[in-house]
């Protein structure tokens, strides 16, 4: 008798076993090429989701990796990235070091966003609400606040992303909502504007909702951290970038000046 040896791993996304691989049941070469119609947006939702999204759906994830790629030299991640190659590392260890950066306060506060803003929205909150709510959370709020953007100083992006979803999305209920509470936090500080981060992550909610998932599978898209992955696969595009500009200037080691460290060394007690 045929003994089934049983599988120590499950694949659910693509198959390489036929003549062509295929992405969710799609040949590569029917998505690879421009003749095809399909970009990048198209195999993130074949690979990461399984399912063939509308135009408009592609079009915005396109959108937001276009859009977060790269913010300049001075970010955390970058910065990494830049020292890192500076230290002579290969463009693989230079960039995870500037990955490993993306987080609750630099560029990974997507999912976070779209978790409390849904929790807020889901549950009726009006804005002075939610603010006490994450008060007491004692976390700052994600996608709320950023270093040198504010009402003055408005973030393009943010402008842009809204724009296209004013234009191509049914509908945005959750950032609707969002607006609300980016008009209480920036009446108390001018810098705390609805932020780029926060942008994507309600209004990927906004897309999945327009897309027929339930609530359920939403909320599990986030607490599986699928949200911050569009900040990485974007952003690795910049990094890379500041990583190949070391190379090319082949800049030195880095040392930080001294004059700009505060040192402040106690002799340890003996104990
Ligand atoms: N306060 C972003 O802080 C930043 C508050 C808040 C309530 C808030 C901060 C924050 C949440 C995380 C988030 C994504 C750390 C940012 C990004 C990509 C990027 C980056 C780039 C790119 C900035 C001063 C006072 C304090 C705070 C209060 C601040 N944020 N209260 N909710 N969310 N946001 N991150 O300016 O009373 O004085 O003690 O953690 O969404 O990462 O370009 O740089 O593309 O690369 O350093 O755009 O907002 O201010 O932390 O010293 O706070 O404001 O409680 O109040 P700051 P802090 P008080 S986008």
């Amino acid at each position: 008798p045929k003994v089934r040896r049983s599988k120590q791993f499950i694949c659910t996304i693509s198959d390489d076993r036929g003549d062509e691989a295929t992405y969710a049941g799609f040949p590569i070469s029917s998505v690879a090429t421009p003749d095809t119609g399909k970009g990048i947006g198209d195999v993130v939702s074949l690979l990461w989701f399984k399912k063939q999204y509308p135009k408009w759906a592609t079009d915005f994830i396109e959108t937001v990796m276009k859009t977060v790629a790269d913010h300049g030299p001075a970010v955390s991640g970058a910065h990494n990235a830049k020292v890192t190659a500076r230290a002579g590392k290969s463009v693989v260890e230079s960039l995870v070091t500037g990955l490993l950066t993306i987080g609750p306060r630099f560029g990974g506060a997507i999912d976070g966003a779209a978790e409390h803003f849904k929790y807020a929205d889901d549950n009726n909150m009006t804005p002075a609400e939610f603010l006490n709510h994450m008060k007491k959370l004692g976390i700052p709020i994600p996608g709320i606040g950023h270093r040198i953007k504010s009402l003055k100083n408005p973030d393009l992006r943010v402008k842009g992303l809204m724009e296209y979803a004013a234009e191509h999305f049914p509908s945005t209920p959750l950032l609707d909502y969002a607006r609300t509470v980016e008009q209480l936090t920036t009446s108390k500080k001018e810098n705390l504007i609805l932020n780029v981060d926060g942008t994507i992550g309600i209004l990927m909610v906004d897309m999945w909702r327009a897309l027929g998932y339930s609530e359920n599978e939403i909320n599990d898209f986030i607490s599986s951290g699928t949200l911050n992955a569009f900040f990485i696969v974007g952003r690795s595009i910049g990094f890379i970038g500041h990583i190949l500009d070391e190379k090319r200037l082949a800049m030195p080691m880095y040392r930080h000046p001294m004059d700009d460290i505060l040192y402040d060394v106690q002799k340890a007690e003996e104990i």
